[in-house]
């Protein structure tokens, strides 16, 4: 293998709990998003865009999907000798089998994947988050520093903070501080989770952390601080676009609704920053005669005999006359019945509605979740359906 200057870890193995139903047989990367997409694609695209032709995939949770839908990478420009797309699954040693510990050790385990490129830098992200970003750009920000450890960093809500890892930096864009989900957090600027290692300074925090008896071998939660404590070089890249970590029901049905406004701060026309995926080859979109659809994003294979307004719908979705689908997510080949209202709601792939049965209501706070595969009748309470 010839030498690279950075390699990507793409870490895709966390269980995404949070999503619920949406994950029970999927990993979280895999997750439809955006009408024509999965979680992953983003960054991936981001990758490709970035210069970065050698990417190990680590996955862990509910990996079929996931591999599937990879295949050898080619959407993404992957499929090369050289380099390219790896999956790293968690492997038996002779030792006998690990699973990937935290996200740390899900590296260190991989140790020898990386060494077989002689990288100097080491670009770790995650699969899942929806974001365009210049990886090359971090990466000069990084040797300007002199950096051991860049982390991209960005101004969140307040009351989001204590969801992320959040630092304070100085006038140079060094760490002062960091905290992992700290319950009542001092900074808003927040860990993307996006880091670049000098590639000798991590393999030695690896091997220590490894070590440690009292570490969860996570990054944000032990390699980072680790590190602060050494006093090594720790800088943050300061990011300005868009970026949503779709984790959480609400998190994710918000970035899909971030679409639809005219001015949508994510945007997926722009022709030099393509996000690709794989294309579902179906046949065009049929709009009916009585359907009404406004503000929507609507994916090739639907059929449309209904009312849609402010939905992102998927391919294949089939909505019957006199249905309404409002301010929803409605993933792939779902069927909804004659009558069908649906509002608010994120419906999961191959469900199916029956004629007459309401989800959800205009005026709810909560994100109603119909699971993949759901059968949803009239008589069915909706007691079993998921509030988040
Ligand atoms: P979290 O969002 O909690 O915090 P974490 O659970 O560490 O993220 O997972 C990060 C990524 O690694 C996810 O893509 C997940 O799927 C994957 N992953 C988790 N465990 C894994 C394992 N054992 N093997 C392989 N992959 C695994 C992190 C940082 C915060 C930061 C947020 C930003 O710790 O500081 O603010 O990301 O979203
Ligand atoms: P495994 O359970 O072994 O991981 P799969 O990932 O292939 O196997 O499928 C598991 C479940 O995920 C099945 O119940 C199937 O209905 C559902 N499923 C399959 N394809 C998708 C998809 N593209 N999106 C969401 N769910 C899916």
């Amino acid at each position: 293998m010839g030498q690279k200057e950075m390699i990507a870890m793409l870490l895709a193995g966390g269980e995404g709990k949070r999503l619920g139903v949406l994950t029970k047989d999927l990993a979280k990367p895999a997750v439809y998003f955006g009408g024509k997409y999965r979680i992953i694609d983003f960054t991936l695209s981001n990758c490709a865009h970035s210069g970065i032709d050698t990417v190990g995939v680590l996955t862990q949770y509910q990996p079929l999907e996931l591999n599937r839908y990879l295949g050898i990478g080619s959407p993404w420009g992957l499929d090369r000798r050289d380099g390219g797309m790896t999956i790293l699954p968690p492997y038996v040693k002779q030792k006998g089998g690990v699973w990937y510990k935290g996200t740390a050790n899900a590296i260190y385990q991989n140790m020898s994947f990386i060494e077989r490129y002689n990288p100097e830098y080491v670009l770790i992200i995650s699969g899942d988050h929806i974001y365009k970003m210049d990886y090359e750009l971090m990466l000069q920000h990084h040797k300007h520093t002199g950096a051991d450890v860049t982390i991209a960093g960005i101004e969140v809500d307040w009351k989001e903070a204590s969801r992320f890892g959040v630092m304070h930096i100085d006038d140079e864009d060094r760490i002062t501080a960091f905290e992992e989900k700290p319950k009542n957090p001092t900074s808003n600027i927040a860990s993307m989770g996006v880091y670049i290692f000098t590639w000798s300074e991590l393999q030695k925090y690896l091997i220590y952390d490894e070590a440690s008896r009292n570490s969860s071998h996570d990054f944000g939660k032990d390699l980072i601080p680790a590190m602060m404590r050494d006093g090594k070089g720790l800088y943050s890249y300061p990011f300005k676009g868009y970026w949503k970590d779709v984790g959480t029901i609400d998190s994710l049905w918000e970035a899909n609704m971030d679409l639809l406004s005219d001015e949508s701060p994510l945007d997926l026309s722009d022709s030099s920053w393509r996000i690709y995926s794989v294309s579902p080859n179906q046949p065009a979109q049929r709009v009916g005669a009585d359907a009404k659809i406004t503000s929507s994003l609507v994916t090739e294979g639907c059929m449309l005999e209904g009312e849609v307004n402010r939905s992102v719908l998927f391919y294949g979705v089939d909505a019957a006359k006199d249905s309404l689908i409002a301010e929803s997510v409605v993933m792939p080949n779902v069927r909804i019945g004659e009558g069908a209202r649906i509002y608010r709601a994120i419906i999961g792939e191959g469900a199916v509605i029956e004629p007459g049965v309401t989800i959800g209501g205009p005026e709810d706070e909560a994100i109603t979740v119909i699971a993949v595969d759901q059968y949803v009748t009239v008589d069915h309470l909706l007691r079993e359906v998921e509030h988040s």
